[in-house]
């Protein structure tokens, strides 16, 4: 265990001051949440504003094609590959505070922490956001840490489009920040990621450190359905082509296949429900809905995904609607590192805090920089359930600090550690 510890105060007032950014207050709850979806204004000044502090506290910065930003601190060895420590600073349009902002401005608190105590390290130690992690927007998530590692081109990138037909480098560019730097980033010797868990596992546990095993599967698909508008009143239902109908009868089976017991345990999500013309007594014409499924077992998560596009066309037969799909999002199971989860475990007990094993239900940054490094996480606890994704979000001063002071730990036993690359192996 490192005999360091962070700031907690200040790493809590570096939350709640980028928290600031974006924020709104929910109407109907009057609470205040965060909304600073991907390269919108809230974005630009997130960014503006955590590229400020990186600068503040001596970090060189790097803009990559992409939007990824890396704030570098220099090691003793700067040829060597350095540890670098990350997360995303863009966020869902009803968002907290922490989730993603605790990985970036946690890992800026450990660079701040060996400022202080004039820590040297033999390797760089880079802190990192990259961009469009939530993938609300621009329909595909991990998409900055996604092109950084290779598996989507930047050009496939670029040509993403919003709801409002705006690509993802014209809106880089609006906010300043389409970089020039190579936007395939170089394996660093380890890569780290502080995150809240965004569930209730660890809170209703009692346990103050998540040690990640890994990450689940993910597949989203966005569907458009068309049917035929008519009067609500004077049209038959046995002659109607709804395709509200054919929506929920898709979003009926996919509760049906949770309960069948045959794909594990399987996820499914219709967030995005919209119908045109979107009024009381017409029958819509169109329906853009979108399924989010999710599975820790890669076989039964084929299996679900396969049944589910068969019932996509089963329902257009029988509602006599025309049902087009895309998919959005597709990513196996990541596991994360053992070197990590060991040091993970290693430093949450030299801390005397309690810890568990978890498979993270969302994804994130890390399980991109898994195929090119070593990589983990770790977790923390929430407040309210551990809602997330909702200005309820919250994880306390000591839940955060507990998580950062554990990043620092395993970040130090990194980037001290001589590698293959001192014989120019990298
Ligand atoms: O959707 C997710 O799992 C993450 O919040 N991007
Ligand atoms: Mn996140
Ligand atoms: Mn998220």
């Amino acid at each position: 265990m490192s005999p360091l510890s962070v700031n907690r105060d200040r790493l809590f007032a570096s939350l709640e001051a980028l928290g600031a950014i974006g924020a709104y207050v929910d109407d109907r709850t009057g609470l205040r949440g965060v909304n600073r979806l991907a390269l919108g204004a809230g974005d630009a000044a997130g960014r503006r504003h955590v590229v400020e502090q990186m600068r503040a506290a001596g970090l060189t910065i790097t803009v990559d094609r992409i939007g990824n930003v890396y704030g570098r601190r220099e090691g003793t060895r700067p040829e060597l590959a350095p540890v670098m420590l990350g997360s995303h600073i863009d966020s869902v349009e009803t968002a907290g505070r922490f989730d993603g902002c605790l990985g970036v401005m946690g890992g800026l608190e450990v660079v701040r922490t060996l400022n202080d105590h004039g820590v040297r390290t033999l390797r760089p130690v880079v802190v990192a956001f990259f961009t469009d992690e939530e993938g609300s927007r621009f329909g595909t998530d991990m998409l900055g840490s996604a092109v950084a590692t290779g598996r989507i081109p930047l050009e496939a990138a670029y040509a993403l489009r919003d709801r409002e037909g705006r690509a993802v480098r014209d809106e880089l560019r609006a906010i300043g920040f389409l970089g020039e730097a190579d936007e395939r980033v170089a394996p660093p010797h380890a890569y780290l990621e502080c995150h809240i868990e965004q569930g209730p596992v660890l809170r209703a546990a009692g346990v103050r450190v998540g040690v990640v095993e890994g990450v689940q599967a993910i597949g989203w698909h966005a569907l458009t359905i068309v049917g035929k508008s008519a009067h609500a009143g004077t049209t038959p239902m046995g002659l109607r082509a709804d395709p509200g109908v054919a929506a929920a009868r898709i979003n009926l089976r996919l509760r049906e296949m949770l309960a069948s017991g045959r794909y594990g345990d399987m996820r499914a999500t219709m967030g995005v429900i919209s119908a045109r013309p979107g009024l009381v007594n017409v029958v819509p014409n169109e329906v853009r809905c979108t399924v989010d499924l999710r599975n820790p077992d890669d076989d039964a998560m084929r299996r679900a995904e396969a049944d589910a596009i068969a019932f996509y066309a089963a329902v257009a037969a029988e509602e006599r609607v025309q049902i087009s799909w895309e998919r959005t999002a597709r990513t196996d199971t990541v596991p994360f590192a053992p070197a990590v989860r060991e040091r993970v475990v290693a430093a949450a007990r030299a801390r005397g805090m309690s810890w568990q094993a978890i498979v993270s239900g969302a994804g994130h940054d890390a399980q991109e920089m898994a195929r090119i490094t070593t990589a983990g996480m770790i977790f923390v606890p929430g407040e309210h359930d551990g809602i997330s994704h909702n200005p309820r979000e919250l994880s306390t001063r000591d839940q955060c600090g507990d998580g950062v002071d554990v990043l620092l730990d395993v970040a130090l036993s990194f980037a001290d550690e001589r590698g293959a690359d001192e014989e120019g192996g990298r």
